[in-house]
C-alpha cells in the first residue's frame, strides 16, 4: 500500500492534471516556453491546474481578446502573463479583465529583458500588472504569487504553499 505522503503526492499531481483550471498562463510565443515552464510547475507542484496558452496580442490579438474576456466565466482566476520585446501582453489582458494579472518580462531579444521589463511594468496609474522578475526565477514566482492569492480563500493551497516553504527552507545548508 502506498505511503500517506506518496498518496498525497497522487492526489496533488491528480488535482492539478484534472481538475478546472484556476490560473492562465499565458505567453507571447511558443518560444517563451521554456522561460515560463517554471510558473507552470510550481502550480502543479502545489496543486492548481493551469491553463498555458500561445496568445500574442500583437500577432493573435483576436484570439488574445476571446481568451481573456471568457477566463473570468471559466472559473479563472489569475492570470499569468510572460512576454518579451515590446510585451503588451499583459497590460493589455489587465485593460481587458477584473482577474488580477501578473506579468513577467522574457529575457528573449537583444536587450535581454529590460525592454520587457519597462513594458510591463510601468503601466499607466489605473490599469495594475503585478510585474515579477525577468525570466525563469520571475515565472517561478509569478506561480507561488498566483497560489498565494488562492491560497486567502482556500486552505488546501495555503498548507501546500506552507509545506513549499518548509521544504525550500530545509534545502538550504547551513554551510556551504
Ligand atoms: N511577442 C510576441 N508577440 C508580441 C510580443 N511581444 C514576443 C514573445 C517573444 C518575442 O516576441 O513574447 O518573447 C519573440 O517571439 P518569436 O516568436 O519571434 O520567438
Amino acid at each position: 500500500m502506498a505511503s500517506r505522503a506518496a498518496r498525497k503526492k497522487t492526489t496533488a499531481k491528480g488535482r492539478a492534471a484534472g481538475a478546472a483550471p484556476r490560473v492562465a498562463i499565458l505567453m507571447g510565443s511558443a518560444s517563451d516556453w521554456e522561460a515560463m515552464k517554471p510558473a507552470a510547475d510550481v502550480l502543479a507542484e502545489l496543486g492548481v491546474t493551469s491553463d498555458v496558452r500561445v496568445i500574442s496580442a500583437h500577432r493573435t490579438p483576436a484570439r488574445h481578446h476571446a481568451y481573456v474576456t471568457a477566463a473570468e466565466q471559466r472559473g479563472i482566476e489569475v492570470i499569468i502573463a510572460g512576454a518579451g520585446g515590446a510585451a503588451h501582453l499583459a497590460g493589455v489582458t489587465a485593460a481587458l479583465t477584473l482577474l488580477p494579472v501578473l506579468g513577467v518580462p522574457i529575457d528573449s531579444s537583444p536587450l535581454q529583458g529590460l525592454d520587457a521589463l519597462l513594458a510591463t511594468v510601468q503601466m499607466p496609474g489605473g490599469i495594475p500588472v503585478g510585474t515579477l522578475a525577468i525570466g525563469k526565477a520571475g515565472a517561478k514566482n509569478a506561480g507561488l504569487l498566483a497560489a498565494a492569492i488562492l491560497a486567502r480563500k482556500d486552505a488546501s493551497v495555503r498548507s501546500a504553499l506552507a509545506r513549499f516553504r518548509e521544504r525550500q527552507a530545509a534545502a538550504v545548508p547551513e554551510r556551504p
